[in-house]
């Protein structure tokens, strides 16, 4: 698909979300392997080796034909085309492995700031887990709130919505910090616009997907979404899923959630995905249901 058809998308989704706010330029960022600068020797300052140009690096000597290497570069993430040097991964392609790795684990453990919540004016509540290392070690208190966020869900929040919108770090805290600007005001116009009562948003820290339930359950909220960072990949540390329940209950079990998983600049665009939930909503609500028992 061509740039100019990419863009033609965003801007009829925008327009259906009733966004004035973001230019369809600003959302899509596919880039052109064969247009991206390649590393060379020269360049003053060390380059970032999990920046584009390293990741649409072509590593293969003396093909027949590098275009042919350019065009498969460009339509996938996965590590192709990297060449080798003898039976071992050339020296860029290595540092670009671990420059991921590295990548992935830092948007496992971060935090983010209370400050960083309240500019997007995000009601912040927190599991049962009470630090990162705690949370990824015990996924059981991730699924669980604490009593302060109970009390804060009480006083806080509008009750009985008919669609309550949760943002949580899950896996990967750049998964919700990258894509909330272009994801959460799309969706909550979105939803707004089909003239549906929406409550207050809320960020869950060291969240599990299973806490939703609870929230659903306190809240009394009709449909209950979760936008949450998804365990990041070598390729990919940016990805948000969306867990959709109608009315959850104690009994809940996994199959009664929808999930709209890889949402991210390269996977299904977060505005796009915008509208894709909204949808999902206005479905799940005139089904009344969600999961396995939900006809699309
Ligand atoms: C880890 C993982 C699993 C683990 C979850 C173990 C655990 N307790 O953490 C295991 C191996 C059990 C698993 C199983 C399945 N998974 Co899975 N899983 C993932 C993965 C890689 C990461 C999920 C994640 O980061 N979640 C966020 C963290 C914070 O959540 P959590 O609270 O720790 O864990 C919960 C979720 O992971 C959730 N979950 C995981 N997979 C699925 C799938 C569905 C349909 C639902 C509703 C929930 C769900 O269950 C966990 C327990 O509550 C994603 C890939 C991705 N890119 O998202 C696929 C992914 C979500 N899984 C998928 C699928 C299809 C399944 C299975 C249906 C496979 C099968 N045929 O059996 C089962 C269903 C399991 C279920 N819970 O009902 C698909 C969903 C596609 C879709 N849009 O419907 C994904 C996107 C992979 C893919 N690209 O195909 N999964």
């Amino acid at each position: 698909m061509n740039e100019q058809k990419i863009q033609d998308i965003v801007s009829t989704v925008l327009s259906q979300l009733g966004e004035t706010s973001i230019t369809p330029s600003a959302v899509t960022k596919i880039v052109d392997a064969t247009l991206a600068p390649q590393p060379t020797k020269n360049d003053d300052a060390l380059p970032d080796l999990g920046g584009i140009k390293f990741k649409k690096w072509n590593g293969v000597v003396d093909a027949l034909d590098p275009k042919i290497n350019d065009d498969l570069i460009n339509q996938t993430d996965a590590r192709v085309c990297k060449g080798r040097a003898g039976p071992r991964p050339r020296t860029s392609a290595l540092l670009r492995f671990l420059a991921d790795h590295s990548r992935s684990k830092d948007t496992v453990i971060k935090n983010v700031e209370s400050s960083w919540l309240q500019e997007r004016n995000l009601i912040e509540i927190q599991s049962c887990a009470t630090d990162k290392d705690e949370y990824l070690t015990r996924p059981d208190l991730g699924r669980k709130l604490n009593d302060e966020a109970k009390s804060l869900l009480q006083e806080k929040c509008i009750k009985s919505p008919q669609v309550q919108v949760i943002l949580s770090d899950g896996l990967s805290l750049d998964a919700v910090t990258v894509n909330h600007d272009e994801i959460l005001p799309a969706l909550m116009n979105g939803l707004k616009n089909a003239g549906l009562t929406v409550g207050s948003p809320l960020f869950l820290r060291y969240g599990r997907v299973k806490a939703q339930d609870e929230i659903g359950l306190l809240l009394n909220a009709e449909v209950n979404i979760l936008l949450i960072g998804e365990r990041p990949g070598l390729g990919q540390s940016e990805s948000l899923s969306c867990y959709a329940i109608y009315k959850p209950t104690e009994e809940t079990v996994e199959s009664d959630r929808t999930v709209i998983s890889n949402i991210h600049a390269g996977g299904t665009p977060p505005v796009e995905a915008a509208a894709v939930i909204v949808d999902l909503v206005k479905t799940m609500l005139a089904q009344k249901a969600s999961g396995i028992n939900l006809k699309r």
